[in-house]
């Protein structure tokens, strides 16, 4: 049976877990035999968007574009992994609509880490460079994040990893993606 392609788009906070998540989810996906890949910062804003920085306009494209390729991968008959903060409803919601369009299953899992826990993590010590006014426009501190009102699928950091990724796996089983 040919493999159904469609998009996994992980949203939440800088360090809320979204691709340590999706870096599991993968691997399973992978081991189980189904084709996955996984768009993240090291692929994406190091290389196609290395144009583009964090202004509202600039992470605007930044998930205009993701959106196109994560479509792109999806029809190719890939499961598309997507692990960007994409804080703004608009452009999470225009990312949708494309998938819609192509008649390509999108499902955003929001990854309800809250600020406090994330920034107690700080694992790049980007929380205190943003309180300290090194870094502006810091999504949670000097920049919005508007939380997803109805997502497929809402992870907390109750959960482990490995739980987490658990949970959208059963969900693609659920729906009969996969
Ligand atoms: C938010 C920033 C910023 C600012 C650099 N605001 O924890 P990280 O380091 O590894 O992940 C963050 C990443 C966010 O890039 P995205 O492409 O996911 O953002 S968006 O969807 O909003 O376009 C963080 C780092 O880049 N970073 N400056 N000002 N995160």
């Amino acid at each position: 049976r040919k493999q159904v392609g469609l998009t996994v788009w992980f949203t939440g906070l800088s360090a809320s877990g979204k691709s340590t998540i999706a870096v599991a989810l993968e691997q399973y996906l992978l081991q189980q035999g189904l084709a996955a890949y996984r768009l993240d910062g090291d692929n994406i804003r190091f290389g196609l968007n290395k144009d583009l920085a964090f202004g509202p306009k600039d992470r605007e494209e930044n998930i205009r574009r993701i959106g196109e390729v994560a479509a792109l991968f999806a029809d190719s008959a890939t499961i598309a992994l997507t692990a960007f903060i994409s804080p703004y409803r608009e452009d999470r919601d225009r990312a949708r609509e494309l998938h819609r369009g192509k008649g390509l299953p999108f499902i955003e899992v929001f990854v309800d880490t809250p600020l406090e826990v994330a920034e107690q993590r700080d694992p790049k010590g980007l929380y205190k460079k943003a309180r300290a006014g090194e870094i502006t426009e810091f999504t949670g501190i000097s920049a919005p994040y508007e939380a997803p009102v109805d997502p497929e699928i809402r992870l907390t950091h109750e959960l482990t990893v490995e739980q987490s990724a658990a949970k959208v796996y059963e969900y693609l089983k659920q729906k009969g993606y996969i």
